[in-house]
C-alpha cells in the first residue's frame, strides 16, 4: 500500500509539473507572438508622404466649424442660412486621400458654391505684402471687406491642410509648399477664391500695396498681380483706388510715381479701369502710427515748422 500512495504522489507532481511548463511555454509564446505582430508592421500610422511646409492645423474640423459658425451666428447673421456641417464636408473631400499635389480647382467647386455669398459695391480691398496692415484696417473700420472677412478667406485665414493617399487620408505632420508643387491644396483654395473675390466685385474698388518692397510695390506674379486685376469685370468695377503704404521709418523703396505702379496703371487702363494712387493714405497712416506715436509721420501737422 505504502508504495502505492507513493506512485500516485509522484505521478500527480508530474502531472503538475508539466502543467506548469506548458502554461510557461504558452506564455512564451504569447509574449513572441506579440512583439513579433507589434514590431513586424512599420512604427505608429503608416508612412506618409513628407514635405517640407508644417502639416494640416490640428484639430482642423474643430476649427472650420467654430469660425464658420461663428461668422454665420454671431458676425453675419443674415447668412444665417449657411450649413457649416456641409460647409466641413465640402472643404475635407476636397483633400482628403488626395495626392496633395494633384489638387485642382473642380476639387473646392461644391464648397465655392456652398460658402459664397455677396459683398457690397464700393467695399472690396485687395492686398499685397500688406496682409497685417489691411486686416488691422478693416477690424477698425468695418466699411471695407477683405477676402478674409468673407466667410471663405475667413475659415482658411491662416490654416494649412492638405491630403495623403494612406489612412487616416489627411496628413497632420506635412504639407507641400509652393516650390514643391503648384497644384497643393492651400495654393490652389487662395488662388480660386481670390479669382471669385475679384469677379463678385463692383463700383469702386481699393488695393492696399506695401512701397517699402525693394523688389517694387506691384508684382506680377503675386496673386492680386496675376489672379484678382485679370478677374476684376470692367462692367462693374468702375475705379481701383491705390493706397500705397510705407512703412513708419522704413524704406521709402517706391511711391505712386515708381516704376511697378506705372505698369499696375498701364494694366488697369488697358482694361479700362480708371485708377488713382495715394501715398500714405492717411486713415491707414494714423493705424501704423498707434505703434509709432512719436515718429515724425505721425505729427498732426507734418509740415509745421518748430515754433520758435
Ligand atoms: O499674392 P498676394 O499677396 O498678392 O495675395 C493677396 C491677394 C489679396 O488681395 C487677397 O484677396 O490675394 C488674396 N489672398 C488672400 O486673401 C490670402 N490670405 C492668405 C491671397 N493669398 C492669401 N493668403 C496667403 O498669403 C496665401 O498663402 C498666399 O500665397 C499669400 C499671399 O500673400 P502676398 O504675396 O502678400
Amino acid at each position: 500500500m505504502p508504495f502505492r500512495q507513493g506512485s500516485a504522489r509522484t505521478r500527480q507532481r508530474t502531472v503538475l509539473l508539466v502543467g506548469i511548463v506548458v502554461l510557461l511555454a504558452a506564455l512564451v509564446l504569447a509574449v513572441v507572438l506579440a512583439s513579433i505582430l507589434t514590431h513586424g508592421k512599420p512604427e505608429g500610422s503608416p508612412e506618409m508622404l513628407k514635405w517640407k511646409d508644417r502639416g494640416t492645423t490640428k484639430n482642423l474640423q474643430e476649427v472650420i466649424l467654430g469660425r464658420c459658425y461663428n461668422y454665420v451666428m454671431a458676425r453675419h447673421s443674415e447668412l444665417g442660412d449657411k450649413d457649416c456641417l456641409k460647409i466641413w464636408e465640402s472643404l475635407k473631400e476636397a483633400f482628403i486621400y488626395k495626392n496633395p499635389c494633384n489638387i485642382t480647382s473642380e476639387d473646392y467647386q461644391p464648397l465655392m458654391e456652398l460658402a459664397s455669398h455677396p459683398i457690397p459695391c464700393n467695399k472690396s480691398l485687395f492686398w499685397s505684402k500688406t496682409n497685417d496692415l489691411a486686416h488691422r484696417y478693416t477690424k477698425s473700420n468695418q466699411n471695407f471687406f477683405t477676402l478674409e472677412d468673407t466667410l471663405l478667406g475667413y475659415m482658411a485665414d491662416r490654416v494649412s491642410w492638405c491630403g495623403d493617399p494612406s489612412a487616416p487620408g489627411i496628413n497632420y505632420e506635412s504639407c507641400p509648399k509652393r516650390s514643391e508643387c503648384e497644384s497643393n491644396p492651400v495654393s490652389v483654395f487662395w488662388k480660386l477664391a481670390s479669382k471669385m473675390f475679384a469677379e463678385a466685385a463692383c463700383g469702386v474698388v481699393q488695393v492696399m500695396l506695401n512701397g517699402s518692397i525693394e523688389a517694387g510695390a506691384f508684382k506680377s506674379s503675386s496673386i492680386f498681380g496675376s489672379i484678382e486685376i485679370f478677374n476684376l469685370n470692367p462692367d462693374k468695377v468702375s475705379a481701383v483706388h491705390v493706397w500705397l503704404m510705407h512703412d513708419i521709418g522704413g524704406p521709402q523703396s517706391e511711391s505712386c510715381s515708381g516704376y511697378s505702379i506705372k505698369r499696375l496703371r498701364s494694366i488697369l487702363e488697358e482694361r479700362n479701369f480708371q485708377i488713382t494712387c495715394e501715398d500714405n493714405y492717411r486713415p491707414v497712416q494714423l493705424l501704423q502710427c498707434v505703434h509709432n506715436p512719436e515718429h515724425t509721420d505721425c505729427r498732426l501737422c507734418t509740415n509745421s515748422t518748430a515754433a520758435p
